[in-house]
This record gives C-alpha cells, structure tokens and sequence, in this order.
C-alpha cells in the first residue's frame, strides 16, 4: 500500500527545487536588484475548497507559483496537485479510472498536498514551478464517512491549465 501524503509532500520539494535557481544577481546589477527580487518572486493563487467542487483559478501562467489552499465548506477537504503526462486531459483520466485504470498511468512526477478542515485555510502552502502548456488536476479523495463516496465522485475534482506562457 502506497502512502500518498508522505510521497505527495517529497514531490512537492523536488518541484519547487525546480526552476528556484536563478536568483543570483550578476555584477552591476545592483540598481535592479529590487526589479529582480520581483520577478523571482512565486505568483500567489488560492484554490477553494468547497462542498464539493474546487473554487478558485481554472487557468494560470506558468512559472514559480506559490498556492494557498482555502476550505469554505462544512466538511475536510484536501487539494491534491497533480502533473497529467503531456497530452492527457482530465477527462480521459476520469474515465480510465472509472474503466478501472491505475490513475498513476496519467500522471508524472510528483503530487503535493494539503489537508484542511472546514473553515480554515492550510498552514503551508504548494510551491510549484507551473510547467508552460501543461494541464494539472485538482483532486479531493476524502470521505466524509468510511462507505462514503470519495469527494471525487461528488465532484471535487477540476483542471487547471497552464497557459504557454
Ligand atoms: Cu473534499
């Protein structure tokens, strides 16, 4: 059995060791420095979690982004961030899985993952370097209890896609 969170959380770091790099000023650039201390700084979204579907950005630029995790519904919710491999949308992905698929087959790389209950947004929040032209899903797995369905299934799943530039 695998143990999403701790995985979920280790893909998270490798994302956002990805494309942090490049904060190092060059000699005589000291009157920008101020300028590039703005541009290396993460775009700020919030998702939002609702009973059930995810509010919030359907669509977002790529590059470093820093993503806080909001719940304004009356139950848990957790924001799942997932990478789908390049080409796959989300609604193929919905209906392998409902077919009986592995959702692993559609995605690469890492998730991350917040988990917050109702009423209050999550301590931490994702930062992801949002990769150009590429769709991440949005998911919510939870139960509001053990035989009931996933939030998935009620609808707490959504797309977000990242514009080419
Ligand atoms: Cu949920």
């Amino acid at each position: 059995m695998r143990t999403p969170g701790t995985l979920a959380v280790a893909g998270a770091i490798a994302i956002a060791g990805i494309g942090w790099t490049g904060c190092s000023s060059q000699a005589g650039e000291t009157p920008d420095a101020t300028a590039s201390a703005e541009r290396a700084a993460p775009s700020e979204v919030t998702v939002i979690g609702l009973d059930y579907a995810f509010g919030g950005p359907r669509a977002l630029p790529p590059g470093p982004t820093s993503i806080a995790f909001e719940n304004r519904g009356e139950v848990d919710h957790e924001m799942i961030l997932v990478l789908l491999k390049q080409g796959v949308t989300l609604d193929q992905v919905l209906e392998g899985v409902a077919a009986g698929a592995d959702p692993d087959e559609f995605t690469e790389g890492g998730a991350a993952i917040l988990i917050v209950g109702p009423g209050q947004t999550a301590d931490s929040r994702v930062q992801v370097d949002l990769l150009p032209g590429r769709t991440y899903a949005l998911v919510c797995n939870l139960q509001d209890e053990p035989d009931a369905p996933p939030h998935t299934a009620l609808g707490m799943v959504a797309a977000l896609e990242i514009s080419d530039q």
